[in-house]
């Protein structure tokens, strides 16, 4: 079966590639000549992944499934969620988004949040969501060089070390994104 990956970005699409069986053949947007940008309009995570699933459905008639990840902190009622990319400005500035998020949680005690992805998959005529969720707490400087986005503020519950600290082999096993596809995976 032909399954697309509604994504651009290489290293998403080959550490999906690594985990599907062989009767598989996962395409990216470039593979499939879809360098249009799909707007991500939606209001949510859930919204985005479908969005951008439905369009390679519709457009392209090939099975697609698409993710959206976000932080969600506690006592901001989920924000930044599905502006995390853009909570600072349309400039994707990662530096900025973490001192607004410093910001917003000066004087607060609670620092709890979570990373939330969702997938978002159109097989067939059948449609459904897969969600994956990692807890944990931020803190107040920045701690370690890997990783990318939120991850040097981040300390997941049960370690000592943020996202940017703990390398990618450990955060790519236990990430809300790992989860997510985890559950994907087990349901195709
Ligand atoms: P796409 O092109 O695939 O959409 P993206 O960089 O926008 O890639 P996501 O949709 O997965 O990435 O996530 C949106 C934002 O949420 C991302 O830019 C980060 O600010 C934040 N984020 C998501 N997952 C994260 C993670 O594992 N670690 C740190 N920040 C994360």
């Amino acid at each position: 079966m032909k399954l697309v990956f509604a994504t651009h970005n290489p290293n998403k699409l080959e550490e999906i590639k690594q985990l599907l069986p062989d009767s598989i053949e996962l395409l990216s947007l470039t593979d499939i000549g879809c360098i249009e940008e799909i707007e991500e309009t939606g209001k949510t995570l859930e919204e985005n992944a479908y969005i951008k699933a439905r369009y390679v459905k519709t457009q392209y008639g090939l099975n697609c499934f698409a993710d959206d990840s976000g932080l969600e902190i506690d006592v901001l009622n989920g924000a930044p969620g599905v502006i995390s990319a853009r909570y600072a400005g349309r400039q994707k500035d990662n530096e900025a988004n973490i001192a607004k998020v410093w910001e917003n949680l000066n004087n607060k005690s609670n620092k709890a949040a979570q990373f939330r992805t969702v997938i978002a998959v159109c097989i067939e005529d059948k449609e459904w969501e897969c969600e994956g969720i990692v807890r944990g707490n931020l803190i107040d400087e920045k701690r370690g060089d890997g990783g990318f986005g939120y991850d040097p503020i981040f300390i997941t519950d049960g370690y000592t070390k943020t996202f940017a600290e703990l390398g990618s082999e450990i955060k790519n096993k236990i990430s809300h994104r790992a989860k997510a596809f985890q559950l994907f995976l087990n349901q195709l």
